[in-house]
């Protein structure tokens, strides 16, 4: 039988970071772990996720585009970029009320987390401003919060952390040695210089990244290890699969095959013990059957809702009829 990579715990809550912390993931560890036989791989995330969680427990939360498109970076997956002809209408940051009806529409159909994302590269001041009075709002309907606005600057994440803000998200979307090849705007580094400041502020991070980007295996294990070596690694991981848009750079290009998403999600699930591993972007194009071994490889999470910001997503009666068909909760 083929062994397993070594698996080194994480560190236990509460206790201080190192100041230089060990590499928990080598590349080459997680890259032994994608090379598994498949079922010994999810033998062993399922082994992992049943120490922590419930295997049969989903948890829901629902996206709102705050701010569409216009946005100046050059993500060659992303629909929102102004560069590219998408047929995305850039609109202006929107008003509380509507926020708010479609964050009560979204706790009514059973989310428990809100998150709200603007296409901007960072946010001024006083948009960071703006979008606090919205978390504030959402807060008060009794919902987890959760923002996506770019990269933040001195000041922000506590701003919006004393608004009420649970959640950041920022992905570091893939390995480090393949950053350059899909955005050219920012660096890697600018990524973790964000995700250092929103720890630092005590809000939780959520970040993933993404698969079918015409990276490598062994790339795959990049993106995995950048995130489990984040000292400590989020607790929200989104996996997306890419959701190809007409006129962005990516659009065309091969898609990831199914199995070995499945793969990702056990390998993040089995590195990141502790985290909410989220089935996110581009379900619609894995259908049932692989939504499924998502969940049996250890995903714990979905985006809930008719949308993502820009593209489709599972209608909420499907998900809500696969779920069922599976005998498994939401939280
Ligand atoms: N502008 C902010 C930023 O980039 O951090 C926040 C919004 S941005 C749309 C949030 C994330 O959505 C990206 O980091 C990326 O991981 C994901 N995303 C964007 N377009 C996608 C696509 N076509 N398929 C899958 N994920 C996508
Ligand atoms: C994340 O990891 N995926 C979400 C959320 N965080 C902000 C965004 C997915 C976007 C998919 C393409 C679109 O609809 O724009
Ligand atoms: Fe802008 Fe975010 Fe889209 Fe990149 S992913 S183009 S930063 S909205």
């Amino acid at each position: 039988m083929q062994e397993a990579a070594v698996r080194i715990h994480p560190r236990p809550e509460g206790r201080p970071a190192q100041d230089k912390p060990a590499e928990r993931w080598s590349v080459e560890a997680i890259e032994a772990l994608f090379d598994l036989p498949f079922p010994e791989l999810m033998f062993q995330a399922q082994t992992v996720h049943r120490e922590h969680f419930s295997p049969t427990n989903v948890q829901l939360s629902t996206l709102l585009s705050i701010k569409t498109g216009g946005c100046p970076e050059d993500c060659s997956y992303c629909p929102q970029a102004a560069r590219y002809d998408t047929g995305v209408e850039a609109s202006k940051l929107m008003e509380e009320d509507a926020v708010l009806s479609a964050a009560r529409a979204a706790q009514e159909a059973g989310a428990t987390r809100f998150c709200m994302g603007a296409a901007w590269r960072s946010p001024k001041d006083r948009d960071v401003e703006k979008v606090a009075a919205l978390i504030a709002a959402v807060k008060g309907l009794g919902m987890e919060t959760c923002a996506t606005l770019g990269m933040l600057d001195e000041g922000h994440a506590e701003q919006l952390r004393d608004a009420g803000l649970d959640y950041y998200n920022h992905n570091i979307d893939t390995a480090p040695d393949k950053y350059g090849d899909i955005i050219s705007t920012r660096q890697f580094e600018d990524r973790l210089d964000t995700l250092n400041k929103v720890r630092g502020a005590g809000v939780k991070v959520c970040s993933g990244g993404i698969v079918g980007l015409g990276e490598t295996r062994q790339q795959r294990a990049g993106l995995i290890a950048a995130l489990a070596n984040l000292d400590p690694y989020p607790e929200s991981v989104p996996i997306n699969n890419l959701v190809q848009v007409a006129g962005t750079p990516l659009h065309g290009s091969t898609g990831i095959d199914p199995l070995e998403f499945v793969r990702t999600i056990a390998v993040a699930r089995i590195t990141m013990p502790l985290s909410r591993v989220r089935l996110s972007a581009g379900r619609q194009e894995l259908g049932e059957a692989i939504q499924a071994l998502c969940f049996l490889a250890g995903a714990n999470s979905i985006f809930y809702g008719d949308k993502l910001l820009i593209t489709g997503n599972p209608d909420v009666s499907a998900d809500r009829n696969l779920l069922d068909k599976l005998g498994m909760t939401t939280s």
